[in-house]
């Protein structure tokens, strides 16, 4: 989701940092030395040196889930020269700053820590953000309910009160317009909450609205856009939405904002969350890098919690034309600095696509075939949704279309609400065992360069197929 012009930006500011030294074990080694004692012949042992310092980095370390794991964890943090910056012991997950050298690498020999590790390669940067600048609507904006993708899944046929409003859907992305037209009757401010300054809960109204990106605004519509003759209509209107701001104003997402965002979805009682996202700094982690498989760790924890809690989570498969059962390379990491490429296994995800719990769908057009731009994978890709020219909701009271497995994936939440609402006792397992049951079995059109494997019932690019909205409505 990282723009390249974001790592520019990044890079300029690390001196813009400011540090505080001021808790470093070095420090406390600095009073006046006593004059050795005369009856001594060995010289005094010199202080250890100052460990070096770099660029202000944030970390995940892991511990056991608890009071007493993150105590640990924090100790930890703070005895090798780092800050925490917040706790998570329904998890086991402190995150912390520090601008220690090998911060990680310390962290890992103290007590009660399972796993820690760097969640970024760019400096931590105080948080600011711009103004939303509202775009006009686009021409050729359709009559409510009769835009192809919602035809295409069936939901221009729903029978009035599809969609319940005891269900909530967590939108985890840039942020959503409370106040447009179209969103302002869904919309659940209290259950909204912002993650992007530095990984910490806040909950005023400011951490959640969008800023520079009208993304988040345009997924929520999709999902629950009114169905008030004006504008366009979500997959489940009647459905509430929140907001969970995890996309910061360098349009990065990093794990410590997501680990926070999954967990808001959870205790702010969240049925369904959307991620129309993917983690950065790294397009694919890879468990065999200590730093890399801790942050998938920290964001794995994070989703188990919210599937315990009764959140189903859904998440977009990525634009990459990339078959994630079969990687070899990833050129675009880490990019939040300067990317380099690595040659990479399947055995490295796309976070949060690729995590246990979570449905990976893939952007189809609205006739079934593939989008070129999706990512495909047998056995990654759960099912599918249209994803070309999505019509929805923009800044500033707006209207317009986007394309993209971000725009696939609310249809897929959309759907997942349409099913809590009709069965509101069901666990996401259970919605997520209904939705693939139900989706429209899709066979392969192969695209030149994408070779698609499984069978008509279940393959690589559609998964069990394409969701239909008006079986999980009416049964
Ligand atoms: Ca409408
Ligand atoms: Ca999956
Ligand atoms: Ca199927």
């Amino acid at each position: 989701m990282a723009a390249a012009a974001a790592a520019v930006l990044l890079a300029g500011a690390l001196t813009a940092v400011a540090r505080d030294d001021g808790d470093r074990p070095a420090d406390r080694v600095a009073a006046p030395a006593a004059p050795p004692p005369a009856s001594t012949t060995a010289p005094p042992a010199p202080p250890p040196p100052p460990p070096a310092s770099g660029p202000l980095l944030s970390y995940v370390v892991n511990t056991a889930p608890g009071a007493e794991g993150v105590r640990l964890g924090a100790q930890a943090v703070e005895a090798q020269g780092g800050e925490v910056v917040v706790s998570w012991p329904q998890v086991g997950v402190v995150v912390a700053h520090s601008a220690v050298v090998g911060f990680a690498a310390r962290v890992r020999g103290e007590e009660g820590v399972q796993s820690a590790g760097a969640t970024r390669t760019a400096a931590v940067v105080p948080k600011v953000d711009s103004a939303p600048e509202a775009t006009p609507t686009e021409p050729g904006l359709p009559a409510e309910g009769t835009a192809p993708d919602l035809v295409a899944i069936g939901a221009d046929r729903l029978p009035p009160g599809a969609g319940s409003r005891d269900v909530l859907v967590a939108v985890l992305d840039s942020g959503v317009e409370d106040t447009h037209p179209d969103l302002a009757p869904a919309f659940d401010a209290e259950a909204s909450a912002g993650c992007t300054d530095a990984g910490r809960l806040d909950r005023d109204r400011a951490a959640w609205l969008p800023t520079s990106s009208d993304h988040g605004t345009h997924v929520a519509g999709t999902i629950a856009a009114a169905d008030d003759g004006q504008g366009v209509v979500g997959v489940a209107p009647g459905v509430r939405l929140s907001s969970v701001k995890v996309v910061d104003e360098a349009g990065l997402i990093y794990p410590e904002y997501a680990v926070c965002g999954y967990l808001w979805a959870a205790e702010s009682g969240a049925d369904v969350s959307n991620a129309s996202l993917y983690v950065d700094p790294w397009q694919y982690w890879c468990p065999g890098d200590p730093d890399q498989a801790a942050a998938v760790e920290a964001v794995q924890r994070a989703v188990r919690f919210a599937t315990a809690a009764g959140v189903l989570s859904v998440a977009a498969a990525g634009n990459d034309s990339t078959d994630l059962a079969a990687k070899t390379s990833d050129s675009t990491s880490p990019n939040d600095t300067v990317p380099v490429t690595r040659p990479i296994t399947s055995a490295c995800v796309d976070l949060p696509a690729e995590l246990d719990g979570v449905v990976t769908v893939a952007a189809t057009q609205d006739d079934g075939t593939k989008a070129r731009f999706s990512n495909w994978g047998l056995g990654v890709v759960d099912v599918a949704a249209p994803g070309v020219d999505v019509w929805s909701t923009t800044l500033g009271g707006s209207w317009g279309t986007k394309s993209g497995t971000s725009m696939a994936a609310p249809h897929v939440a959309g759907v997942a609400a349409l099913l809590a609402s009709r069965l509101p006792d069901a666990p996401p397992a259970e919605l997520a065992r209904l939705l693939e049951q139900q989706a429209t079995d899709t066979p392969c059109r192969p695209l030149a360069g994408q070779p698609c494997a499984g069978t008509d019932a279940d393959n690589a690019y559609a998964g069990e197929g394409v969701v239909d909205a008006l079986a999980a409505a009416t049964g």
